[in-house]
């Protein structure tokens, strides 16, 4: 089995003025993330507008990250789509292209927990890489029990989950248990951490990638007063980044720094000129965000 650890940005997917795939800044987004020291990249989840992306351009992106990872590098991606047998298909794609695991959020819609567990049963079952569940009980509720969980994460072929709750004796109980977790919410990954989390997956890691590596690395030596600092520092960034509509904010940003990723796909919204300037403002009152602007 792959050495599921560490940190693994959730890429954001860059975008044309059509909302068509740009493989270049893809590619320099993934080499400036790695030169970071990041440990991988999770693909097309909700960060990466895997979702509202068609099946043949959520293949190209699969396939352009497993072609940017180096060596030793560890690529993950998210296969979730609207049904059970498109889930597959992009399962099986991820794995014949060289991608060391796949992970998908819960089927969109009102489904029952019965029928969630079908679904991650049939997909994981279909995968020829090992399988990671996205919990987000958020999005859906009828997985939010530990029992439930730990049910989904005892099914051939799942390996463990991405955790993007508050619950961190959960996450506690759900690595008890042996599986992987990875954490989900950056403004808690020392948290998540110190609760056992094997590493973390998330959406502002696009942006500060080496301070999150940073955490990391203080986290699993055991020095856990600069692994709180760091994120003391990477949380005064998300609290600006949340005053907007978080990916677009995301891939803004990024824009601030010479990385054109476009927009979002609509109908998720761009930040207004005005919205723009008062991120800048926002990023620049900040000690990372300085940094991360000046670069
Ligand atoms: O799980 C991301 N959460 C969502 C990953 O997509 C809802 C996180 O990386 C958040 O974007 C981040 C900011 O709240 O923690």
């Amino acid at each position: 089995m792959p050495v599921f650890e560490g940190i693994l940005p959730a890429i954001v997917t860059p975008l044309d003025a059509n909302e068509r795939f740009n493989r270049t800044a893809f590619e320099r987004l993934a080499a400036r993330v790695y030169a970071a020291g990041v440990d991988g990249l999770y693909v097309c989840g909700q960060t990466g507008e895997g979702w509202v992306q068609s099946i043949e351009q959520r293949k190209a992106v699969a396939e352009a990250a497993v072609h940017a990872s180096p060596a030793g590098k560890t690529v993950i991606i998210h296969i979730g789509a609207a049904s059970t047998a498109q889930s597959i298909e992009l399962a099986r794609h991820a794995a014949r292209v060289g991608a060391h695991a796949v992970s998908s959020l819960p089927p969109p819609g009102a489904y029952s927990f019965e029928e969630i567990r079908a679904y991650y049963r049939d997909v994981a079952a279909a995968s020829e890489t090992p399988f990671l569940i996205y919990y987000f009980p958020s999005l859906a509720p009828a997985l939010n029990t530990t029992a439930r969980m730990l049910e989904l994460c005892s099914l051939p072929n799942v390996a463990g989950l991405k955790f993007t709750d508050s619950n961190l004796f959960r996450l506690w109980e759900l690595r008890r248990s042996g599986a992987v977790v990875f954490n989900g919410s950056d403004e808690m990954l020392a948290a998540g951490l110190l609760m056992g989390a094997n590493g973390g997956i998330g959406s502002i890691y696009n942006l500060l990638p080496a301070e999150f590596a940073g955490l990391y690395s203080n986290a699993s030596a055991g020095r856990w007063e600069q692994a709180r600092q760091l994120q003391s520092a990477i949380n005064e960034v998300i609290r600006v980044i949340l005053q907007f509509p978080v990916f677009p904010a995301v891939k803004a940003t990024l824009g601030f720094t010479g990385l054109d990723c476009g927009p979002c796909i609509a109908p998720r919204r761009g930040l207004t000129e005005e919205e723009l300037a008062e991120l800048r403002r926002g990023l620049l009152a900040t000690a990372a965000g300085a940094r991360l602007l000046a670069s």
